[in-house]
């Protein structure tokens, strides 16, 4: 049968989605905010089989047996008649280690199956299906700015990559797979941390001020609110039993470095997410200057400087 093709673009929050609400369907504790990047991607290939049988999936060239994927998939088919699927998906980045690829990845696979098996899902179904599997795929499914909130939590357009075209400079201080994943951490945060209340009356206020920020296009204003939610996600992650230190020393002399050139009048903010690769968010101009400071500095292995990207598409 034919194969359909699909890309996706990870996202970085710049307002933070960490722990979960006691509801099915994946469902956030808190509301976020992110920009969607250009240059990283998924590119999942889905092409439905007529013998019987079990999925096949690879992902970046080698059979895979993921238990988070079959379960999606096994929901997915309660709703929707979906026969066996051979699954192929590569990221041009490393995957699972704090650059949101399982973001992209389900983005990527939701557009590619709606494709494959003409299930006639818009975007804001896909980005319902996308949440289910991980809530920070559903805001992949959309260009430049995007939200997640309630009560429908699917995520949605804020504004076009056009609107405010901030460039992205990915310092790289460790390629490892993360120890914790995400979904695990969230859960003993919710369960031991001290501040997790705190977390969850704070972030929707930062919620509202970011949003305020990207539409007036208020650079100091995001950036004061980014570099809050990041550091009250990580005091949260720190403060869990056991601690969730996802931190590099390159890491944090990636914030100091940061914190120096808007001393000195840079424009440019930091972000961290459930890894130890700094995201450094800047105006255009400053992006050459941000990362050549951002290569400079002990124990970062490489830089990437980065658009906002596009949403999930089909690939032509
Ligand atoms: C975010 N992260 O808002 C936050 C910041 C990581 C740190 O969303 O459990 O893979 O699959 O819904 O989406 C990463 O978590 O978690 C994430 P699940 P997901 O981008």
């Amino acid at each position: 049968m034919a194969t359909t093709t699909a890309t996706a673009h990870p996202n970085i929050a710049l307002v933070k989605y960490w722990g979960k609400a006691d509801a099915p369907g994946n469902i956030p504790a808190t509301p976020s905010l992110s920009i969607t990047l250009d240059g990283f991607r998924t590119r999942t290939s889905v092409t439905p089989r007529t013998e019987a049988g079990s999925d096949h999936i690879r992902l970046n060239g080698e059979a895979t047996k993921d238990k988070k994927i079959d379960g999606w998939l096994a929901d997915l088919r309660s709703t929707f008649k979906i026969p066996p699927l051979n699954i192929d998906s590569d990221n041009n980045f490393p995957t699972a280690s704090g650059l949101a690829s399982s973001a992209s990845g389900f983005a990527a696979l939701i557009c590619a199956i709606n494709g494959a098996c003409d299930l006639g899902l818009d975007a804001a179904a896909q980005s319902d299906w996308a949440r289910r599997a991980s809530a920070s795929a559903a805001r992949s499914v959309f260009e430049g700015f995007a939200t997640l909130s309630g009560p429908e939590w699917q995520a949605q357009a804020l504004a076009p990559a056009a609107h405010w075209p901030l460039r992205v400079v990915v310092a790289i201080t460790s390629t490892a797979t993360k120890a914790t994943s995400s979904s695990v951490g969230m859960q003993a945060s919710k369960a031991s941390s001290p501040y997790f209340e705190a977390w969850t009356k704070q972030t929707p206020l930062d919620y509202g001020a970011a949003q305020n920020a990207v539409k007036s296009k208020d650079f100091m204003a995001l950036a004061a609110v980014a570099e809050q939610s990041c550091l009250n996600m990580h005091a949260l992650m720190l403060s869990t039993s056991p601690p969730l230190l996802y931190w590099q020393p390159a890491t944090l002399a990636c914030i100091q470095a940061v914190h120096e050139l808007r001393a000195n009048g840079v424009p440019v903010f930091f972000t961290i997410d459930a890894g130890p690769q700094l995201k450094a968010v800047c105006l255009p101009q400053a992006a050459s200057q941000v990362e050549q400071r951002l290569s400079g500095v002990a124990g970062v292995l490489q830089t990437h400087q980065l658009g906002l990207g596009p949403g999930s598409a089909i690939a032509q």
